[in-house]
């Protein structure tokens, strides 16, 4: 790769959307713009983001030269040399899918000259020519009233709160010592206050004006704390380092908001709090194959869940796009798979740029990660997504494959070939290795698997998979299954594989990935389509629903373990409006903050599927994340909304209290409206 050599050449990439207006289709178009002093000639033009051009799409004004999957390069049409000040506009009618926000436009573009030298564009967000484009980022808050519908800064709300009587505000907290279990909450919450609050003190000596907190012991409820209110200090009751740390959460919450927002907010001299979660599982999902998140930024985020009283992490560590966890066994991975760049094996996609990008967790930093969780009463959750979403994986380790598969299918994100072979026992070892290393690496003993959106026509050139096919299900289903090779309907959207002879392969490759997990001890967790096929253990699984709203229930009364993430309501990926300024995906819809408030993910089940309700999730899914900006907007406060929901008793929900709660609540990255 060479890296720019020409400092005379500087280039603006400029993208616009016209929406479909009745006969007409939408008009995607590009423009790039020779701000230096030396003709460009003989170039092509690379760009991705999350929106893409079809397989075939036709370009006005330029050709295709490759699209993969978000990923396009379009050369300008013969001869054509791009003169100091001049501008090429190229366009196109035909991508997968409508741009819905600026998000969904390219986010890097780089010029490639036919000597192979790689030049990078300034690029600018995309532009719709039909209405405003002051694109949003940064968290929205609520402005605080004097008058809030509670005098108190908690959220989640608690349970039960009694007697309570305003005094004078302390400067900070003075933990004192007690049990064991108290102690591990007392670091904690020093640990996560000293990262999300630095410099405010709200941990402090008492001879620096810190009001004396207490300790006490009691049997009960793990997650359960109390705290008692007096003059001269507070107790905090729990039965586990869980439950304490709990109590000095809601006791910080009530403190900052106190002296952040002192006309508003008291602090208790009197009365008590009695609290305990509603549901078992309040998670969180982060996607960081698509966009990578180092360590330190994973560190920060799980103090962010503490403070919001989440307890599961979700770590969605594998896609087609990148592998970020190190696996020993298998060092390639991490030496391949882990980047993404121009001429790599996995090229540029979603914005990431012609140069090496991207990164991975050695084990030694997910150990360091998955104590730190530990300590802050966070279960982590590793995911290794597969038998699709594995094209990153494949790039790495071609050998799984099964060396005589021909031919082409696609994944809704137009990824060729992205899918682990259930026949070819390399991949079986694969996956039995990885699973013993990670069993070693997560104590929670709960390893997810994915098995979401396989492809309609995944395998269907693999004669490996084709005899598995017809020893499972007959020559008929062989042969129909062999018909969807090389289909172009292939391309965007065929993953409903239920009932297909897709699903009977997906079944046999997850029925031996389970058995692994189980000899392991583990627990295995799956995405909804996990159930084709009905070849999981119940006892020892667990599914999340995410297409839609009823699956969940549905699945419950098939007697599977439920996680409710419905993209309708918990997709923080998802624009939290349909403007098209607001960034974020839109494929379930625009919730907003307070449509994921009100969602209830329970409404119309049965006593008997409630058997099966574990609890929810937030997934933070991150194709249109294209910054942090981004990020902090799409995610806050609408993780907090499904905080609420995980804990606080439904009746005692109140959007009004909610969110001027929310905005004493951290975000990630600081970026704020
Ligand atoms: C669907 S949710 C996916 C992900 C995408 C997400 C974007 C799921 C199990 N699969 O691969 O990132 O939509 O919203």
């Amino acid at each position: 790769m060479t890296v720019p050599s020409e400092p005379n050449l500087s280039l603006l990439f400029e993208t616009f959307w016209t929406p479909a207006a009745g006969e007409e289709a939408p008009l995607y178009t590009v423009r790039l713009t020779n701000l230096g002093a030396t003709p460009l000639a003989d170039f092509v033009l690379c760009f991705s983001g999350p929106g893409r051009l079809q397989a075939t799409a036709a370009i006005q004004n330029g050709r295709l030269v490759r699209r993969f999957s978000n990923h396009s390069t379009i050369a300008p049409p013969d001869g054509f040399v791009l003169l100091p000040g001049a501008t090429w506009e190229a366009s196109s009618r035909q991508l997968s899918y409508p741009l819905r926000h600026w998000s969904d436009g390219a986010h890097n573009a780089y010029v490639v000259t036919a000597e192979g030298t790689i030049l990078p564009a300034r690029v600018l967000p995309t532009i719709s020519t039909t209405v405003d484009n002051a694109p949003r980022r940064g968290t929205a808050r609520a402005p605080v009233p004097f008058n809030p519908p509670e005098p108190l800064s908690i959220l989640p709300w608690p349970k039960d709160v009694r007697g309570i009587a305003g005094g004078q505000v302390p400067h900070g907290l003075a933990l004192g010592t007690g049990s064991a279990a108290a102690v591990e909450a007392a670091d904690a919450f020093a640990d996560i206050t000293a990262r999300l609050f630095p410099g405010e003190g709200l941990v402090r000596d008492a001879h620096q004006g810190g009001l004396t907190v207490r300790f006490a012991e009691r049997a009960g409820e793990a997650e359960a704390y109390r705290l008692d209110f007096a003059a001269d200090g507070v107790r905090v009751t729990a039965a586990t380092s869980a439950g304490f740390l709990y109590g000095l959460i809601t006791l910080g919450q009530i403190l900052r908001g106190a002296r952040r927002q002192p006309a508003t907010f008291l602090f208790p001299v009197a009365g008590a709090i009695e609290d305990a979660p509603r549901m078992d599982f309040r998670g969180c999902h982060l996607d960081v194959a698509r966009q990578f998140y180092a360590g330190a930024e994973v560190k920060q985020f799980l103090a962010v869940l503490a403070w919001n009283k989440l307890n599961r992490f979700h770590w969605h560590l594998t896609d087609d796009e990148a592998w970020r966890i190190e696996i020993a066994a298998y060092p390639h991975l991490t030496e391949k798979a882990a980047w993404r760049g121009h001429g790599l094996s996995v090229p540029p996609l979603l914005g990431s740029g012609p140069f090496a990008t991207g990164g991975y967790y050695t084990q030694a930093e997910v150990r360091e990660i998955v104590a730190l969780a530990g300590r802050y009463a966070i279960a982590v959750i590793p995911e290794i997504d597969v038998p699709g979403h594995s094209f990153a994986l494949l790039q790495a380790l071609p050998e799984l494959r099964d060396p005589d598969e021909t031919g082409e299918y696609a994944s809704v994100q137009g990824m060729p070939n992205n899918c682990l072979n259930p026949a070819q026992p390399k991949a079986i070892a694969f996956m039995e290795t990885v699973m013993r290393e990670l069993a070693g690496l997560f104590p929670a003993g709960i390893l997810h698997v994915g098995a979401d959106e396989v492809p309609l026509g995944a395998w269907s050139g693999s004669p490996m998979a084709l005899a598995m096919l017809a020893s499972l299900s007959g020559e008929d289903a062989a042969r129909s299954h062999a018909r969807q090779n090389n289909m172009e309907t292939n391309q965007d959207g065929a993953d409903d594989i239920e009932n297909a002879p897709t699903a009977v392969l997906q079944a046999a490759f997850l029925r031996q990935v389970h058995e692994s997990v189980r000899s392991l001890g583990c627990v295995t967790g799956g995405w909804q389509e996990a159930a084709h096929g009905d070849v999981l253990d119940k006892g020892s699984s667990y599914l999340v629903g995410w297409r839609d709203v009823p699956v969940s229930a549905r699945l419950a009364e098939a007697g599977y373990d439920m996680v409710v993430s419905p993209g309708q309501a918990y997709y923080l990926d998802m624009a939290q409006s349909a403007d098209w300024n607001e960034p974020g995906a839109g494929w379930a819809g625009s919730p907003s903050a307070r449509d994921t408030y009100d969602f209830d993910p329970v409404q119309g089940w049965t006593v008997e599927q409630l058997t099966h309700f574990k609890g929810i999730q937030a997934c933070i899914w991150n194709e249109s994340m294209a910054d942090r900006g981004v990020f902090d907007r799409l995610v806050f406060p609408r993780l907090s909304a499904i905080a609420e929901t995980a804990w606080t008793p439904w009746a005692q929900k109140d959007w009004d209290r909610f969110i001027v709660n929310a905005a004493l609540m951290p975000n990630l990255y600081g970026h704020w409206v």
